[in-house]
């Protein structure tokens, strides 16, 4: 009989992209090679190898801090197309053990095997099965933690690295855990391990131990979070991908009806805007636009076209449907209502970092996160509304969410300054070097 508990693991790939780079070049294997920059130039390192990370180079670092720590390291810019190609082989690989993968950032992925291990035996030879595929694979390595749900799952992993398989149960919470530093609790952010520690709390078994009327005193709504951080308690069902819709689109009908060439391009171009912002969110890239233009008389005409390549950012949308309105000669006559619907979708729009639009895609899924935390207003295409909404607003319901993962893994949220948003350590800064999330 096997036992009920659901077992997870979390793989997170070491050094990962360090690591690529050593896959790609046999010669820079067991060398110390830092990904960021070039010597001399001004940005952070992004990762480096476990060979640099000995002298002390750290992710985050200035490249000019790195090369005085490590003269004798390679020097690498970032080449995004290259990891998230490995991104992609990794995930395809994962999904051969379990249809339950989640994936977390760029390198990291949470695998639920209660299920699997009928088949493939208990969760630690799934994870030792596992770490030899994707070296065969793709030649790198990773880190495996076992656990009976994210939490511990994730903090397995990290205590493995690199390269190891870690596991912790429900019995290690008042075992090995209690004698972990605050900060190892993915959660516990700087600023709450500070706050923690000037009320002498620095390690998870002292967090546990400290009466709740202390800690709420301190965090307020916040202690109970961290309590259960203390306690190893997280989710135990992983977030799986929203099926995929067939088509996005929004549509607008004017309060009155329009005329007027110039109203009905800059409405279009927001839609369209809109549009592809929401493909984005269900990581899809669209082919083929349809622009619906219904009259005051209620005639309604649609005319779509398809391109070849995909239609991946919001200006590539909008000039396909303003060239579509262009057709349909709309001329003098009274619109009551503009509708922009994208759909053929034959791409996850994360593939399209592999094109060389990959920049572009990266600028408007920067624009997508800036609406999504500050309201659709906040930012608009050059020709679009010009921040004024279109005479009548009345569009159609937003499509569902379903964001991509992003690019690294953050805090699962500092439960205890709980800002939404706020990135994991080293993050922000790092992540400054990278086009991708600049
Ligand atoms: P991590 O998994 O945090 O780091 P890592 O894989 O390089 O090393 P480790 O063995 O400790 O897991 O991040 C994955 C990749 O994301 C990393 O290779 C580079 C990139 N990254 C940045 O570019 N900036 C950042 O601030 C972080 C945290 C990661
Ligand atoms: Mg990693
Ligand atoms: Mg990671």
């Amino acid at each position: 009989m096997f036992v009920s508990q659901r077992a997870l693991l979390h793989v997170d790939m070491d050094a990962f992209f360090a690591a690529v780079e050593q896959a790609r070049r046999p010669e820079l294997r067991g060398l110390p090679v830092v990904v960021g920059g070039e010597r001399g130039g001004r940005g952070v390192v992004s990762t480096c190898s476990y060979e640099a990370r000995a002298f002390g180079v750290r992710t985050a670092m200035p490249i000019g801090q790195a090369v005085r720590l490590c003269p004798q390291a390679v020097f690498l810019p970032v080449d995004m197309k290259a990891y998230a190609a490995a991104h992609h082989r990794l995930v395809e690989l994962f999904r051969t053990v379990t249809d339950l993968v989640e994936v977390v950032s760029i390198d990291e992925a949470r695998l639920d095997v209660t299920g699997s291990r009928l088949l493939f035996g208990p969760p630690r030879a799934i994870a030792r099965r596992l770490q030899e595929q994707v070296h065969d694979a793709c030649g790198l390595g990773c880190s495996i933690g076992i656990g009976p749900n994210v939490l511990l799952a994730k903090l397995a992993a990290e205590l493995a690295k690199p390269g190891g398989i870690g596991e912790l149960g429900e019995a290690d919470v008042r075992g090995r855990l209690r004698d972990l530093p605050v900060g190892e609790l993915h959660g516990v952010g700087p600023a709450t391990e500070e706050r923690l520690a000037a009320l002498g709390l620095t390690t998870v078994g002292m967090l546990q131990d400290v009466p709740f009327a202390v800690l709420a005193a301190a965090f307020g709504r916040g202690a109970h979070g961290l309590r259960q951080l203390a306690f190893g308690r997280g989710v135990t069902t992983l977030r799986r991908a929203p099926a995929a819709p067939k088509s996005v689109g929004h549509e607008t009908t004017f309060s009155e009806d329009v005329n007027d060439a110039e109203t009905l391009r800059r409405t279009l171009v927001a839609l369209a805007d809109r549009a592809a912002a929401d493909a984005r969110r269900h990581g899809l890239a669209p082919h083929t636009v349809t622009v619906k233009v219904r009259f005051s008389t209620f005639h309604t005409v649609t005319r779509r076209r398809t391109s070849a390549r995909p239609l991946a950012t919001a200006p590539a949308v909008a000039a396909a449907a303003l060239g579509l309105l262009d057709e349909l000669a709309v001329g003098a006559r009274w619109v009551r209502l503009l509708g922009v619907v994208v759909s053929s979708f034959r791409h996850g729009a994360s593939q399209l970092t592999l094109d060389d639009g990959w920049r572009e895609v990266a600028l408007a899924e920067a624009v997508d996160r800036v609406h999504r935390r500050y309201g659709s207003g906040a930012l608009r295409l050059a020709g679009g509304l010009g921040g004024r909404r279109g005479p009548g607003a009345a569009t159609a319901p937003e499509s569902g969410p379903g964001e991509p993962p992003p690019l690294f893994a953050r805090g699962a949220g500092d439960p205890a300054t709980a800002r939404p948003g706020v990135a994991g350590r080293g993050f922000a800064a790092a992540s400054r070097a990278l086009p991708a999330r600049t």
